[in-house]
């Protein structure tokens, strides 16, 4: 990753040194996969909506070299409202300082919910890499552009929208459908159907994911690389548009989904809920419970 090593590791020395890392997750350790490469994004930290011991399980039974932070890891728009931040939480940035500390080089690149990290990309916070965009070469050479993608939407609303756009949501708008379809009967407005204009906004959504698919692998066309990596529209996928191999990593907020690069440079998609040990009824209490044989906890 020539295009990346204008950082000097150097640096790493004027930093404060971070007392040993500690074991956070009880790791169940036959359960441990390596990897080449990791990429995620659209964790969402700071929302309700993160699956922070789901990603935080992931963190701890995953390892790689490089781990690539693909953007709206943390939520800068819901921050300004309110924050929340859970413990799980607390133990996903443990996990990603641990990868730090054990020596995976760790890249962020910001999204649009945390693009007050932008301004400054080509620092180091933590020992983590902030870059806007970069060419990673796969084990097999090949140079796939990373970016979150927001740049390329055109249209930002819609992926906020997608992020609620599941079942549960779908069913509760038909609920607030029939309360709505009563009170306009109330008050003699002519019927209006949210469901029918939830439906199309979908049918919206799912030819908005098809252009932002066409949109990047058609940028990354123009620069001349093999393909691209993005995150944002919260839909992970592998597949060759034209002559360029589109991946998208997902998201953390509902479908738990990384994308993986092994030895050989053979990318897939990772679905967590699909690999995760059992989760316990309280899996902050359990981690803190099982001996640590590294050590403490990070403290809260
Ligand atoms: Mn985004």
């Amino acid at each position: 990753m020539a295009e990346i090593a204008w950082f000097d590791s150097d640096l790493n020395g004027l930093l404060p040194v971070r007392p040993a890392t500690r074991a956070i997750q009880a790791v169940d350790t036959a359960r441990l996969c390596r990897h080449r490469t990791i990429f995620i994004s659209d964790t969402h930290l700071g929302t309700p909506g993160c699956k922070a011991e789901a990603l935080a399980n992931f963190l701890a039974h995953n390892e790689c070299e490089t781990l690539f932070l693909v953007g709206d890891i943390v939520d800068g728009w819901r921050r300004k409202r309110r924050w929340f931040w859970p413990e799980a939480q607390n133990q996903v940035v443990g996990e990603i300082l641990r990868k730090v500390d054990q020596g995976t080089r760790v890249i962020f690149m910001p999204g649009n919910h945390d693009e007050f990290a932008r301004d400054y990309a080509g620092r180091l916070f933590g020992g983590i890499e902030i870059i806007n965009e970069t060419i990673h070469e796969t084990a097999d050479g090949k140079r796939l552009w990373v970016l979150h993608g927001d740049r390329f939407d055109g249209v930002i609303h819609y992926a906020k929208w997608l992020a609620h756009a599941g079942d549960r949501a779908y069913a509760a708008a038909l609920r607030v459908n029939d309360m709505l379809f009563q009170v306009r009967k109330r008050l003699g407005l002519p019927y209006w159907s949210l469901s029918a204009w939830l439906k199309h906004k979908v049918k919206n959504a799912a030819a908005f994911i098809s252009r932002f698919e066409d949109v990047m692998a058609a940028e990354a066309a123009k620069r001349g690389v093999d393909g691209v990596v993005c995150g944002h529209i919260h839909r992970a996928e592998i597949r060759m548009i034209d002559e360029v191999l589109y991946l998208n990593d997902g998201d953390w907020v509902e479908s738990c989904t990384a994308i993986v690069e092994d030895a050989r440079g053979h990318m897939e998609i990772l679905h967590w809920a699909d690999h995760a040990p059992r989760r316990t009824a309280a899996a902050p209490a359990a981690g803190v419970a099982a001996p640590a044989p590294q050590g403490a906890l990070i403290p809260a």
